[in-house]
């Protein structure tokens, strides 16, 4: 009896401990199942419960052919029923199919709505579903927009479908949008003829002054000198010229004398149209996409109804888009005439790393021989845009020079937004094409680039568009860059890896891994951090990397982050949040084969935190009844 009560004690604690080795098994083993059910490889899967419910939730989320079923009857079912249940929907059958027997295709009564016939097939008993025929498509690698007008915006996306247009011959647009759509943290400022910000396809794009939108009226609210700035800023202080003619010369005078105003509403079209280009809302089924589909545009109004504005009140424009964060101003203008006073604004507009993109003119003009102005300015933050067709040639009216122009972009047959009083709010505005339009497309990639390389400068951004164009031979000899902006090239230049993978292998080496989608990088530049830490440098990389083994004495039970980042004689790119990882290390990170775990329960890489935590915590139970034990005996 003395010898048995110990040992019936050790058996019970002995269950207890399979027991609680089953229970930890089958933690891992549940946590497998569902890590394989919510992967791409799965092996076995449960049937789904198919309900009504279920096939009409469904429905709403794709899109599928109107008129059609696939139906299937419960495996058994009579031939009879089957055409019973047509009858009753009016239905006929297409096809069936021999991989997936009992289903078949059917086309539907006239007027029949998919969903009403899916409802009355799910009622018949002997059916087990009917669901839509869905339209899939072939995975790409370009982001469409669902923006009603996009497949006429031949700049952004070209199939040759505008105008006789050559397929390729646009900006590469739809692959840049993988990177980035933009920003509302990136401010453009338009200096035009003002912008109907009340466009439903600009307006939430529209930059706000918030401290004066829900100030006091009359009051200065943010103490910028501008009283009520909601909107922007109007600064136009003539709305109308006229010009003399005596003997020797012609001579203007303001015949309509105008105040500035707060209000930078768009009396003309060209200031809307270019504000569309850059940042009209994009994939909202509405009109068309700019190159940005968020961002806030900054409607400063200098030009008149006429479109005509003097320097006086551009440079009070340029000085109020500095002051109010403008990253990027687009000046879809110019003149002959050296300004000064101008020169000085641009310089200061500089200084304060704001870029400046400016039509090179629409005069078939050599800007070398004769400048332009403001494109012919000397200054680093200048960009000046030539303008292409929808075949890649130079746009026969558009200034060029092959050291004051510096680059071409889409100009003609753009489509973009208008004041909703004009053309129901969309046009193609072709008395004012040509640079006009091909520098807004600039300026939208520059703010596209922002919003990603958010660490980089005015300078650093020009050299990410002027860099990475296409040659393309008429523009060759040119214009400085000899290529039509690729919003693409630019983008992915330096662009972060999205699948950076840790793996610890041993107590001193955790692997990385990760594809390389960078185009033009130089050099990998591996970073770790520990968790409370600053990110080092722990290793640099040549070009095309995509591994490294990164040994190092970790510490047990520490949280380990990594991010890459690229560089080239551009810059270094930002270090974007979304491609940093992180890994707890373990004392004995399991091995290839390790059976302790139990059913490829393995803790570390892949794995989020909470998972690996879960984990630990779940293998240590064992450990924990063992101890017990020991001290028990
Ligand atoms: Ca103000
Ligand atoms: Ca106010
Ligand atoms: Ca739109
Ligand atoms: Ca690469």
């Amino acid at each position: 009896m003395n010898d048995k009560a110990p040992y019936k004690g050790v058996r019970t604690m002995k269950k207890l401990f399979y027991l609680l080795i089953c229970l930890t098994l089958a933690a891992c083993g549940s946590q497998k199942s569902a890590d394989i059910s919510s992967g791409a490889s799965k092996t076995t899967v449960s049937k789904p419960t198919v309900t009504l419910q279920s096939i009409l939730s469904e429905t709403d989320k794709g899109k599928y052919v109107q008129g059609e079923l696939l139906v299937k009857f419960k495996s058994g079912t009579a031939k009879a029923s089957a055409q019973k249940a047509h009858l009753i929907a009016g239905a006929t059958v297409i096809r069936s199919f021999k991989i997936v027997p009992d289903v078949e295709h059917v086309r539907l009564s006239k007027g029949l709505a998919v969903k009403n016939a899916i409802a009355q097939y799910m009622s018949n008993p002997d059916v087990e579903y009917a669901e839509p025929n869905y339209i899939r498509k072939i995975a790409s690698t370009e982001v469409i927009p669902s923006d009603l007008y996009f497949r006429d915006q031949w700049a952004l996306r070209n199939t040759g479908q505008y105008a006789y247009g050559t397929e390729g011959a646009d900006i590469d647009a739809t692959e840049a949008w993988r990177v980035s759509t933009g920003s509302y943290d990136i401010t453009i400022a338009v200096l035009d003829t003002g912008v109907d910000y009340n466009h439903n396809d600009l307006a939430s794009n529209m930059w706000r002054n918030l401290s004066e939108c829900n100030g006091v009226a009359g009051v200065d609210d943010d103490t910028n000198l501008f009283v009520d700035d909601c909107a922007g800023w109007n600064f136009v202080t003539c709305e109308s010229f006229e010009d003399f003619e005596d003997r020797w010369d012609i001579s203007f005078t303001c015949s309509q004398v105008s105040t500035e105003s707060n209000d930078p509403m768009d009396e003309n079209g060209h200031g809307t149209h270019v504000a569309g280009i850059i940042g009209a809302i994009g994939n909202n089924q509405t009109g068309v996409a700019g190159v940005m589909w968020r961002t806030h545009i900054l409607p400063v109004r200098v030009f008149n109804q006429f479109g005509e504005g003097t320097d006086s009140d551009v440079v009070r424009g340029i000085d109020y888009a500095v002051k109010m964060g403008a990253k990027v101003i687009n000046a879809s203008w110019g003149a002959y005439g050296e300004s000064l006073t101008l020169y000085n604004a641009i310089s200061a507009a500089n200084s304060h790393g704001v870029l400046f993109v400016a039509a090179a003119g629409n005069d078939s003009n050599n800007n070398d021989l004769t400048p332009y102005y403001p494109a012919s300015y000397p200054f680093g933050n200048i960009i000046s845009v030539a303008a292409t067709d929808q075949n890649d040639v130079r746009v026969p009216f558009s200034n060029f020079g092959y050291t004051s122009v510096d680059v071409g972009a889409p100009g003609t047959y753009i489509i973009s937004t208008v004041p909703t009083s004009m053309d129901n709010g969309y046009s193609y505005l072709e008395q004012d094409s040509g640079t006009s339009m091909a520098a807004p497309h600039v300026t939208g990639l520059a703010g596209l680039l922002y919003s990603y390389y958010y660490n980089f400068d005015s300078t650093q951004i020009r050299n990410m568009i002027l860099s990475y164009v296409n040659l393309i031979p008429s523009l060759d000899g040119w214009v400085s860059s000899r290529g039509r902006i690729n919003a693409a090239r630019s983008m992915f230049a330096l662009c972060e890896p999205y699948d950076l993978t840790l793996n610890q292998v041993s107590a001193f080496q955790i692997n990385l891994a990760w594809t390389d989608i960078a185009t033009e990088e130089s050099n990998y530049l591996i970073e770790r951090k520990e968790e409370g830490g600053a990110y080092v440098l722990v290793a640099t990389l040549g070009q095309n990397a995509n591994s490294y083994p990164d040994n190092n004495n970790f510490k047990d039970g520490t949280k380990y982050y990594y991010r890459l980042r690229l560089k080239n004689w551009i810059g270094e790119s930002p270090g974007v949040h979304d491609n940093e990882r992180s890994i707890i290390t373990t004392l004995n990170p399991p091995t290839h084969g390790h059976s302790g775990g139990g059913g490829g329960c393995s803790i570390g890489a892949k794995q989020n935190v909470p998972t690996s935590f879960a984990d630990a915590s779940v293998m240590l139970l064992p450990l924990l009844v063992i101890a017990v034990l020991r001290r028990r005996r």
